[in-house]
């Protein structure tokens, strides 16, 4: 993180260093989640500014939602986050729906971001890949002009993602670098994407060509940050792997793609290089390997899936916190918003 602020884009100077992240309330959360994005939110509270997102208006894009399960797993979501060590007290975390800052400036990037930028995006890709995209809905098409409302609102200058996320984020920064010129202003920051660490993309356990998600229809493809000890076992025994050995360097790894991630997840949640755990498991098998990966991750997880019990069974108090959070939100973003209209030529009189 250090090293990302270092680097800087020349641009940033005169914006303060903050950081925007979300997670879509779309179903519960995985381990790719809590590698890929919490686990990262967590670490960089403190550094500087950190703003987190429960992303609600992007939950609906896909798919539909049951009205009150979506409200459950916003609020799951939440304790998730808290659960994983995002404090309310030092960091912003609420969910989007209640700044409605994000779906006006929304609108101003659909007008900035063209139909081929949109054309071009893996997500929107992967998500229609072999439906009929004409059935999608205009939300799911729209979804990276949200993003950078999301990000650009705050004038975020870093957003940590997983793998997946970057070409979002780049996007990000053509809306914001398009916005600038068009209306010759220097007004929106170049976001860095902060992509870093041993698992920042975090493969189903069942297919090591695919991502672990929270949509995957296969519950066996991904651990969940709510399953107990003997389901996380269990699921990592069945984990889909090889039958060679462990290699005694990552570029033995490298077309072995299910040992690869379990590997990279055993460093990830370790905090160690897949170098240290190559140097301990060299010449092993799945049957020692796999044991000792369930052990280690209930042990890392099974404190937050206490926790996010222990959270979900006062829903009143995080509603009130996440109330509390889009009342700070709402506060950064809306002079950010008004300035956004009034460049544009919005003639706003009612100040
Ligand atoms: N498998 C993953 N490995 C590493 N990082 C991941 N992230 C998601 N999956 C992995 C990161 O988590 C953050 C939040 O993602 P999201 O929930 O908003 O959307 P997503 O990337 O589309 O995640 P899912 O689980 O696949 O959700 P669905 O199934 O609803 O589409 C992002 O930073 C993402 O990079």
């Amino acid at each position: 993180m250090a090293e990302a602020v270092q680097t800087l884009h020349p641009g940033h100077a005169k914006f303060t260093p903050r950081v925007f992240s979300g997670i879509q309330p779309s179903g519960g959360l995985t381990l790719g989640n809590y590698l890929g994005a919490l686990k990262r939110f967590a670490e960089m509270q403190g550094r500087m500014e950190t703003i987190y997102c429960l992303v609600d208006l992007h939950a609906i894009t896909d798919k539909w939602q049951d009205p009150e399960r979506l409200r459950q797993q916003t609020r799951e979501a939440a304790a998730g986050f808290m659960a994983a060590g995002i404090d309310p007290a030092s960091s912003i975390l609420f969910n989007q729906s209640q700044v409605a800052a994000h779906a006006e400036l929304a609108w101003i990037f659909n007008c900035v971001a063209r139909m081929g930028w949109m054309n071009r995006m893996t997500q929107w890709k992967d998500k229609t890949a072999g439906k009929n995209a004409e059935n999608s809905s205009l939300g799911l098409f729209a979804y990276p002009a949200l993003m950078a409302a999301d990000i650009l609102v705050y004038h975020a200058t870093h957003v940590p993602v997983g793998e997946d996320q970057k070409q979002h984020v780049e996007l990000t920064r053509d809306i914001a670098a398009k916005f600038n010129h068009d209306y010759k202003q220097d007004f929106f920051p170049l976001t860095e994407p902060v992509i870093e660490g041993t698992a920042t993309r975090v493969m189903s356990l069942r297919d090591g060509s695919k991502k672990m998600s929270k949509s995957d229809p296969s519950d066996q493809s991904r651990i969940n940050l709510t399953d107990d000890a003997d389901t996380i076992a269990s699921k990592f025994r069945k984990a889909r792997t090889d039958a060679e050995l462990l290699p005694d360097t990552p570029e033995g790894l490298k077309d072995r793609p299910e040992a690869r991630n379990l590997v990279n997840i055993f460093a990830a949640l370790a905090d160690r290089t897949v170098e240290e755990v190559l140097a301990d498991y060299a010449g092993k098998g799945f049957g020692t390997f796999k044991p000792a990966l369930a052990e280690l991750a209930v042990e890392k997880l099974s404190p937050i899936s206490a926790e996010m019990t222990r959270l979900m069974s006062d829903p009143a108090e995080i509603d009130r916190i996440l109330g509390q959070g889009a009342d700070k939100a709402a506060a950064i973003a809306q002079p950010i918003l008004d300035r956004t209209f009034d460049i544009v030529g919005m003639l706003r009189s009612r100040r």
